[in-house]
C-alpha cells in the first residue's frame, strides 16, 4: 500500500470524501489521490516521493511555479510581522492600488476569502445597484458554490455529474436564469422574457470549467450590448483568466469592459484570496459607505496580501512576461494538436495562452453540450498514464490544463513526447 492510498483509508474517515475539494478526489479518474509533500517551481512530490510536472498549479494560481522566492520571501516577512490583525492595514492599500491600476475597469475593489465570496459578494452588489433579482450565467460555467451559482455548474459539478446540488433550496435558485454560452439568441430570450428584473448577466470570458471553452467572435461583444440596453451589469468572472491571459485578464485580452469582475487564485500567489470590484458608483454601495453588506474575518489578511503583491508586481515587472508564457502555451497546444492528427485521433484541443484541455470527443466544442459529449472513460485511461508518466494533470475532463512559467521547453517536449507514446498504446 502506497502512502498515499493510506493516508486516504483515513482521510476518509474524517472528511467527506477524503478531499477538502470533490475534484481533488480523482473521483471520475479511478485513481488514488496523490498526497502532495511539497512543490517547487514547476514540480510536485507526492508522500510516496514520486514527483510530477504540475499542470494543475494548484487550479491556476501558481502561474509563476510553486514557491519562487520573492513570494515566498514575502510570506516569511510579513509572518514575522503578525499573521492577521482584523484591522486595517498598508499592504490592502497596495494591493487594492496595485489592482486598481493593472485593470482600467476596476475603479474600486474589496478583498475577500475565496472566489465563491468574490461572486457571491459581487452579485449581491449588482442586485443592490440595479434592484433587481435575476442573474443569468451560462451553463457549464462555475463560479463557486454560493446557492444561487448551483445551476448547470461547471467543475467539480459537472465532473461529479451533479446537475444541480441538493440542499439549495428553489428559492435560492429560482432567479437564477441559464443560458448557452457562445449562444447569444438564448441569451436574448431570456432578456426578452425577463429584461427589466435582470440584474446581471455573469460569464468566465474564457470558460475554463467545463474543460476550455473559448468566446467565439462577438460573444462577449454581444453580451456587452445586450447588458446596456436593458439596464443590466456585466459581470465577468475572471478567477481563472485574471492575471491570467494578460496583465489586465481576459477583458485586457478581448478589449470588453465589463461592470464587474470577480478574482481569485493568481492574485493570492497561492494564499486564500478572492476580490471583486469594478465600476465606482456600484462598489460604493457596498458597507460601510453603502447599504449592501459583505464582511470577512481574514479579507485582506496581511500574509495572503503579502503573497497576492510579490506574486502581482512579478507579473507586471517580468518584460514580456505574458507574450513569453502565451507564446509557450501556443507552441505546446499546437504540437498536442499535431501530435494527435499525426496519431489519426480525432479529439478536440482547445487553448488560449497558457490555459488549454483535450476533449476526448470528435466534435468541436463551443458549449456544455458540446463538452459533454466527451469520453470521460478514455480521458481517465489518458490521465492514468500520463500521471504514472510523472505528467500531473486536472483530475477530470472538465478542467483545465495550467501552464507555469516555470516549465522548461525540455521538460514540455518531454511532455509531448509522452503524450505521442500514449496515443501509439491507447485502444481510445
Ligand atoms: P473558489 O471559491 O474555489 O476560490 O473559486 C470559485 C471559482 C469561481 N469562479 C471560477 C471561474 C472558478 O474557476 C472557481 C474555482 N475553480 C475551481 C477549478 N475549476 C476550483 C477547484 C476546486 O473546486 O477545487
Amino acid at each position: 500500500m502506497t502512502r498515499s492510498e493510506m493516508l486516504f483509508s483515513e482521510a476518509v474517515k474524517v472528511i467527506p470524501g477524503g478531499v477538502n475539494s470533490p475534484v481533488r478526489a480523482f473521483g471520475s479518474v479511478g485513481e488514488t489521490p496523490r498526497f502532495i509533500a511539497s512543490a517547487k517551481g514547476a514540480h510536485m512530490t507526492d508522500v510516496d516521493g514520486n514527483t510530477y510536472l504540475d499542470f494543475v498549479g494548484s487550479w491556476g494560481p501558481m502561474i509563476l511555479g510553486h514557491n519562487h522566492p520573492a513570494v515566498l520571501e514575502a510570506v516569511l516577512e510579513a509572518c514575522q510581522e503578525g499573521l492577521s490583525f482584523g484591522a486595517a492595514t498598508e499592504r490592502e492599500v497596495e494591493m487594492a492600488e496595485l489592482i486598481c491600476s493593472l485593470v482600467p475597469s476596476i475603479e474600486m475593489v474589496r478583498m475577500v476569502n475565496s472566489g465563491t465570496e468574490a461572486v457571491m459578494s459581487a452579485i449581491r452588489a449588482a442586485r443592490g445597484f440595479t434592484g433587481r433579482s435575476k442573474i443569468v450565467k451560462f451553463a457549464g460555467c462555475y463560479h463557486g458554490h454560493s446557492d444561487s451559482m448551483l445551476v448547470k455548474a461547471g467543475s467539480g459539478v459537472m465532473t461529479g455529474g451533479i446537475p444541480d446540488s441538493t440542499g439549495v433550496p428553489e428559492g435560492c435558485t429560482r432567479d437564477t436564469l441559464t443560458a448557452v454560452y457562445n449562444d447569444l439568441k438564448s441569451v436574448e430570450d431570456l432578456f426578452a422574457a425577463f429584461g427589466s428584473e435582470i440584474a446581471a448577466v455573469i460569464v468566465e470570458p474564457v470558460a475554463a470549467n467545463m474543460g476550455v471553452v473559448l468566446p467565439e467572435k462577438g460573444f462577449l461583444e454581444g453580451l456587452r450590448k445586450i447588458c446596456d440596453t436593458y439596464g443590466s451589469l456585466l459581470i465577468f468572472d475572471e478567477v481563472i483568466t485574471g492575471f491570467r491571459l494578460s496583465l489586465a485578464g481576459a477583458q485586457g485580452y478581448f478589449g470588453i469592459r465589463p461592470d464587474l469582475t470577480t478574482f481569485g487564485k493568481i492574485i493570492g500567489g497561492g494564499m486564500p484570496v478572492g476580490a471583486y470590484g469594478g465600476r465606482k458608483d456600484v462598489m460604493e454601495l457596498i458597507a460601510p459607505c453603502g447599504p449592501v453588506y459583505q464582511a470577512g474575518t481574514l479579507s485582506g489578511n496581511p500574509v495572503a496580501m503579502a503573497a497576492g503583491l510579490a506574486q502581482l508586481r512579478l507579473l507586471r515587472d517580468t518584460p514580456d512576461f505574458y507574450e513569453d508564457l502565451n507564446h509557450t502555451g501556443d507552441v505546446f497546444f499546437e504540437e498536442m494538436k499535431k501530435v494527435l492528427r499525426e496519431a489519426g485521433k480525432p479529439w478536440q484541443i482547445n487553448h488560449i495562452g497558457s490555459l488549454g484541455c483535450i476533449f476526448f470527443t470528435k466534435e468541436p466544442v463551443s458549449n456544455y453540450a458540446q463538452a459533454k459529449t466527451s469520453d470521460t472513460k478514455a480521458f481517465a485511461e489518458y490521465f492514468s498514464y500520463m500521471l504514472r508518466q510523472g505528467v500531473y494533470l486536472a483530475p477530470s475532463q472538465f478542467e483545465a490544463m495550467f501552464l507555469s512559467a516555470a516549465m522548461t521547453e525540455e521538460e514540455l517536449r518531454q511532455v509531448l513526447e509522452t503524450f505521442q507514446n500514449y496515443l501509439k498504446q491507447s485502444q481510445s
